[in-house]
C-alpha cells in the first residue's frame, strides 16, 4: 500500500504542511488506498528531504506536484477528463501561484509573526527533550526567516504581505463563484490544491491576521466546509 509521509495533524487540519494536504486529498479524492505517517523525522527519508513523499511499494517520490503526476500515471486517475485544454491550463498556472506564492505568506504567517510562533512553537517544537528544544527551535526558525529573506518576501512588510496573500484570497473566491468546486460541480485535481492552500489559513483553529483575511470570504469558507465533509469527517 502506498505510504504517504508527511509532518503529522496539527490546528486542526490533516496535517500542518498544505504540500502534504495536497496529496492526502488528492488520494482520498482518487480513491486510492494509502497509509498517512506524521512524522517529521523522515525528513532525512525524503528524496528531497522535504516533506510529502510517498513510498509505492518501495519506490519513492518526492514532491507534491511530481507526486500527483506520478499517482495520475500510475493509477490511471481522470479526475480532470471533464476539463478543457484552457482549464488545465488555467489549474496549472493557478497551482504554481498557491505552491510558490501563497505559500511563503504562510510561512510568514507562522514563523515570523510573533503572536503565532508560540503556536507553531507548541505544535512543533514542545515534545522534543531538553536540550534541544532550548536551542533547535530558535536555530530554525532563523533559518526560515533566511530563507524567506532570500526568497524575496521576507522583504516586504505584514501589511505588504497581506495584500500579497489577499490577492490568491479573492481572485480564488472569485474563480469559485457559488460553484460547488473550482471548476464547476464536478471535482478536479486542482481542488486538492486550493484546498490544501486554503485550510491552512481558513480551517486551522487559531486566528491571525492572515486567516482573518481569508476567512473574510463566505464561499471560500463553505468551500473548505464541503471538503471536509465530503472527505474529512
Ligand atoms: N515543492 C515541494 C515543497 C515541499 C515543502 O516545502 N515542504 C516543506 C514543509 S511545507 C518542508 O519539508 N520543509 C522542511 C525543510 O525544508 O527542511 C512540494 O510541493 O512538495
Amino acid at each position: 500500500m502506498i505510504k504517504l509521509y508527511g509532518f503529522g495533524q496539527a490546528f486542526g487540519v490533516a496535517d500542518a504542511s498544505p504540500f502534504v494536504v495536497k496529496v492526502d486529498l488528492f488520494l482520498k479524492i482518487a480513491g486510492i488506498e494509502f497509509e498517512y505517517i506524521g512524522d517529521f523525522n523522515q525528513l532525512k527519508k525524503s528524496p528531497k528531504n522535504k516533506l510529502p513523499f510517498i513510498d509505492d511499494n518501495g519506490k519513492k517520490i518526492g514532491d507534491s506536484a511530481f507526486i500527483l503526476k506520478y499517482l495520475t500515471d500510475k493509477y490511471d486517475v481522470k479526475l480532470d477528463d471533464h476539463l478543457n485544454e484552457i482549464q488545465k491550463s488555467q489549474a496549472t498556472l493557478y497551482a504554481k501561484a498557491l505552491d510558490e506564492s501563497l505559500y511563503w505568506c504562510l510561512v510568514y504567517s507562522r514563523w515570523v509573526k510573533e503572536d503565532t510562533w508560540p503556536l507553531l512553537y507548541q505544535a512543533f517544537f514542545s515534545q522534543i527533550p531538553i536540550p534541544f528544544k532550548w536551542v533547535m527551535p530558535g536555530i530554525i526558525r532563523k533559518d526560515v526567516k533566511n530563507t524567506l529573506r532570500r526568497q524575496g518576501y521576507g522583504r516586504h512588510s505584514e501589511t505588504e504581505l497581506l495584500s500579497i496573500a489577499d490577492d490568491h484570497f479573492s481572485a480564488l473566491s472569485i474563480l469559485l463563484g457559488e460553484n460547488k468546486y473550482c471548476f464547476g460541480d464536478q471535482v478536479s485535481s486542482f481542488d486538492a490544491i486550493a484546498y490544501a492552500a486554503l485550510c491552512e489559513f481558513i480551517s486551522v483553529d487559531f486566528p491571525n491576521s492572515f486567516n482573518q483575511q481569508a476567512r473574510k470570504y463566505d464561499n471560500l469558507i463553505q468551500y473548505c466546509q464541503r471538503i471536509e465533509a465530503e472527505y474529512y469527517s
